[in-house]
């Protein structure tokens, strides 16, 4: 599609719902992501709500029944991973029905014969069968979507978070654009910076371009052979940890960690990143607190200001710009992350790279292509710019100022050139995980559950947070979710502890029995460690003993753009006490 779309619901208007341009979404997709919880990247949740007050009706795809599931038209109680399967056999029924967007398609795609012939292999009856959801739904819902005015994508992490979860996003794209939905009222919109602000991670025009500049030393582009992470230039993150491990295809020797829990939340397989980092020459850690990574690898902790000590933009919001204030100066050594950064940089590059003296006079320099500064903008709260639907149409996308998708043709492309390219299929297409009672029968005969983890919970943002009695309250200790008959299966009653394990790893968490879930699946929590416990103990925290990332591998599928969060095997064992 040429850069980022999300969904519509009005907020690219300042007066929001009443705005007359706007029509709420007929269907939103709320596919791999729990809105009303996670509010993530800039989308709060109760839109989702707010556009279902004036209409909306939902089609959910979750393994579990969620809030919003319950509400739902349809949902999709889809085993975990298998989601390129349903959203390419709903393409392939549109299609067959006759019920996709001719206009749209001829007009503003390419490649759709091809496509349409590509998905003529995933019919209803595949997606049933190997996403373990009734046939008839599947077409009840193209059916839905395709007589929609109006469809939107709410797509969550639970879609990046399996090992080819790149191509499961195009082939969900592929939904909306077979549909017409893109840069329509209720459809999906382009997320561009707003007052196109040179900060992004939309790969579109000038302001990418400004971000890009060459890396100081090509040799070191350690993209462990991803064709698509070669092409922007990105690092492995499996091939990082073998290169931290083996010193090939060359050493690392330090470790700069800023806003992250490395072990234990951020990385999977927290049992090979441990040692790893244990061996650097030198480390640092830049938190507001003492945590696990911190606590077993910092040489240095630099103690961060925290949200409430420091000002700020509103980064990454496509559709407003707006600034933090700063509350209080920060307490005693701290300092914000953007001055420990730049005061950094003039220690390896000296005083004379950066064009500014302050932080607010940094948030300025960023500013510079919007026509604000960091003063004008908080005088004005939220900065809309100036909104227009069909973008597309009016040359609005491309760089060049001509009509069509910022993309190599031009036009929505099914047909991929670039992944052709990076020798893929240049269509989505369905890969069952690599570890799945479909791709691994033997290992599943040992792990014989599918495993989920991670998802979002009211209390915490990851790791944080444990140490707030407030937080902790709402979510005492590790647990996971498994259907009561399954746990009864196992000899497991609500409550009971229990280990989750397999060929990779094992941890220590509570069961929470619930009839949400899919009898073939758990949902196990990520991020836990014992803050309680002090740092005297030895045991960091307790972070290896309910890690649910031991059982994840570090693998980022064939593109380089996945990972495994969302889609293992395992198996439970009640403990005895
Ligand atoms: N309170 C709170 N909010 C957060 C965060 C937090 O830690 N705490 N983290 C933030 C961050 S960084 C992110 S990335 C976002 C993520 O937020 P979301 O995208 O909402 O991600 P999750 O909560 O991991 O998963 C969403 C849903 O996907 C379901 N699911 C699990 N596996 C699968 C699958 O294979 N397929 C499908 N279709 N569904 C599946 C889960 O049951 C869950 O209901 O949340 C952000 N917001
Ligand atoms: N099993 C499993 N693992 C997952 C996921 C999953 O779904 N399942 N989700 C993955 C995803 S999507 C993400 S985004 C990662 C997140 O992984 P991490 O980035 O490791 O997440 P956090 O635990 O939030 O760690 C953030 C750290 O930053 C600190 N911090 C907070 N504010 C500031 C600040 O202003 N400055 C500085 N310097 N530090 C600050 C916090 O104290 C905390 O220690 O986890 C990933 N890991
Ligand atoms: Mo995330």
């Amino acid at each position: 599609a040429g850069g980022l779309f999300v969904c519509d619901y009005a907020q690219f208007f300042p007066d929001r719902y009443d705005d007359p341009r706007w029509e709420a979404p007929e269907y939103i997709l709320v596919w791999g992501n729990n809105p009303v919880v996670a509010n993530s990247d800039g989308t709060l949740g109760h839109w989702v709500v707010e556009s279902m007050k004036r209409g909306s009706k939902l089609i959910v795809m979750d393994p579990t029944l969620t809030w919003l599931a319950g509400k739902a038209d349809v949902w999709f109680q889809l085993r975990p991973g298998t989601d390129a399967a349903l959203a390419l056999a709903l393409c392939d029924q549109i299609i067959k029905d006759d019920l996709y967007d001719h206009e749209f398609v001829s007009c503003w795609c390419y490649g759709f014969d091809e496509f349409a012939e590509h998905v003529r292999q995933y019919p209803v009856s595949f997606a049933a069968e190997t996403c373990g959801v009734p046939e008839d739904l599947i077409v009840e819902a193209a059916r839905k979507i395709g007589r929609a005015k109006s469809c939107c994508l709410q797509w969550g992490v639970a879609m990046d978070h399996t090992s080819e979860g790149f191509i499961t996003g195009m082939a969900c794209f592929d939904l909306m654009a077979l549909t017409g939905n893109f840069e329509n009222p209720g459809g999906m919109l382009a997320a561009d910076p707003a007052f196109g602000m040179s900060v992004t991670w939309s790969p579109r025009g000038s302001v990418w371009d400004e971000c890009s500049e060459p890396i100081p030393h090509p040799e070191r582009k350690n993209h462990g052979g991803y064709k698509a992470l070669e092409a922007m230039n990105g690092i492995s993150p499996d091939a990082l940890l073998e290169a931290m491990e083996t010193g090939e295809p060359y050493p690392i020797k330090a470790m700069f960690m800023m806003q992250n829990n490395a072990i234990a939340c951020m990385g999977a397989q927290p049992q090979r990143i441990l040692p790893a980092l244990q061996k650097m020459e030198f480390n640092v850690v830049v938190d507001l607190f003492l945590t696990p990574t911190a606590l077993a690898c910092a040489d240095v902790l630099l103690p961060a200001a925290c949200f409430a000590e420091r000002i700020g933009i509103t980064g990454h919001q496509p559709y407003a710009l707006g600034a933090i204030a700063q509350a209080v100066e920060p307490l005693g050594e701290c300092k914000s992350d953007q001055r420990i950064i730049y005061e950094l940089g003039d220690r390896f590059a000296g005083r004379d790279h950066r064009p500014w003296d302050s932080e607010q006079d940094f948030y300025d320099y960023l500013l510079r292509s919007t026509g604000f500064t960091y003063d004008s903008l908080k005088e004005r709260a939220w900065a809309y710019p100036e909104f227009e639907y069909r973008k597309y149409e009016k040359g609005l996308l491309r760089p060049d100022g001509t009509p069509g998708f910022a993309t190599s043709t031009g036009r929505y492309n099914f047909y991929c050139a670039e992944m052709a390219y990076f020798g893929f299929s240049p269509f989505a297409t369905y890969e069952e995980p690599p570890e799945s009672p479909v791709s691994a029968p033997d290992l599943a005969e040992k792990y014989p559950l599918v495993l989920t983890t991670g998802a979002r919970k009211w209390g915490f943002f990851h790791s944080e947070h444990r140490q707030s009695p407030s937080m902790r309250r709402l979510h005492p200790e590790p647990e996971f979710l498994v259907h009561p008959e399954t746990a009864a299966a196992y000899g497991i009653a609500d409550g009971d502890w229990c280990t989750i394990s397999n060929n990779l790893g094992s941890a220590r968490l509570r069961a929470h029995t619930t009839v949400r879930i899919r009898k073939d699946t758990v949902s196990a929590d990520h991020g836990w460690w014992f803050p309680e416990r002090g740092p005297e103990d030895g045991t960091l925290f307790g972070t290896l003993e309910s890690n649910i990332n031991q059982l994840v591998p570090m693998r980022p599928g064939k593109s380089g753009l996945g990972a495994s969060y969302k889609s293992q095997l395992c198996r439970i064992d009640r403990i005895e006490e």
